[in-house]
């Protein structure tokens, strides 16, 4: 299948299954399902439970059991996202072309639903059976992953950093899950250590390579693409890949990460055509 059409068809079996897997807006606290399904169905890209759904194919894993584990990454990313939006942290409006969840409801409400979809994003890991997967998300998103990354953004705010830092910030608040994502596939699917161990490399330089371009395009993107006001990392003094490296520097690290990425995919052979072509995809993506 050709690769953009294998990224629809996967995105389609993921909303389907969170619609499943999160509670009806008409339960009770029918505030807090509202809020949760609210930035839930805001428009991701689905990219995490995607990778996860296709490393568990290639390493030979066959039908849906992926598919409760490939959500719960999403809901992990999706509050991420709430979290970072409120107002302690970057304080944003806008997320995935909508008002933030804090703006379309409130603070409090911002901060549970976050809380709730990360219960219910572990109740589905754990429903793999696998303790191996429960203990990868954890160490991904604890204090040496996404939230040891997240506390060094904050703090490198309106700090000039050396350049081995904001790698250090992309590698833990961004990659991290890029990484997990693909082992966890791996690990439901039965992979050998040997592709875990090319799944892990890979997924560090997609992971890495997709916050560069995300910083980039906070410079150059387009506001309606990407769903999001262009140039608040600027405004907030963030450390990017652009405002640290220079914008020419940032690019060339881009382009050769993508290079390396497909490199260490090339040893799977044909079957990881699909993660072949999207470090290229991710490249050149506009929003
Ligand atoms: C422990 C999960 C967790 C959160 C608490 C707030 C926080 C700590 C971390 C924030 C981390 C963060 C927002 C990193 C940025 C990652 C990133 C590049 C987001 C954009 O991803 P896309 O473009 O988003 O895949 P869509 O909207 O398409 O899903």
């Amino acid at each position: 299948m050709n690769p953009k059409a294998y990224l629809e068809e996967k995105r389609r079996l993921v909303n389907e299954a969170l619609e499943r897997f999160l509670p009806s807006p008409r339960r009770r606290p029918r505030r807090l399902h509202q809020a949760m399904r609210y930035s839930c169905f805001a428009g991701g890209k689905r990219l995490r439970p995607i990778l996860a759904i296709n490393s568990f194919e290639l390493t030979g894993g066959e039908g849906e059991r992926i598919l409760p584990a490939a959500c719960g990454l999403e809901l992990i990313h999706t509050y991420s996202l709430i979290h970072d939006d409120l107002p302690c942290m970057d304080d944003d409006d806008l997320r995935r072309g909508k008002p933030t969840l804090h703006r379309a409801f409130d603070q409090g409400l911002a901060l549970l639903a976050g809380d709730a979809l990360h219960a219910l994003a572990f109740e589905l890991l754990a429903s793999s059976g696998s303790l191996k997967v429960v203990v990868e998300v954890s160490q991904a998103i604890g204090s040496q992953g996404i939230i040891g990354g997240q506390v060094a953004d904050v703090e490198a705010e309106g700090v000039k950093i050396p350049p081995r830092e904001v790698k250090y910030i992309h590698t833990h608040k961004t990659a991290a899950l890029f990484r997990a994502s693909l082992r966890i596939g791996a690990i439901l699917g039965g992979g050998s250590e040997e592709e875990l161990g090319c799944l892990s490399k890979y997924g560090e330089r997609l992971g890495l390579l997709f916050q560069i371009v995300d910083d980039i395009l906070d410079v150059e993107g387009e506001r309606e693409r990407l769903g999001k006001p262009v140039g608040s990392d600027q405004r907030r003094g963030k450390a990017t890949y652009p405002s640290v490296w220079g914008m020419e520097e940032s690019k060339g690290e881009a382009k050769r990460l993508a290079r390396l990425a497909k490199r260490e995919v090339e040893k799977m052979g044909p079957r990881a055509g699909f993660l072949h072509w999207l470090p290229e995809f991710i490249l050149t993506r506009r929003g």
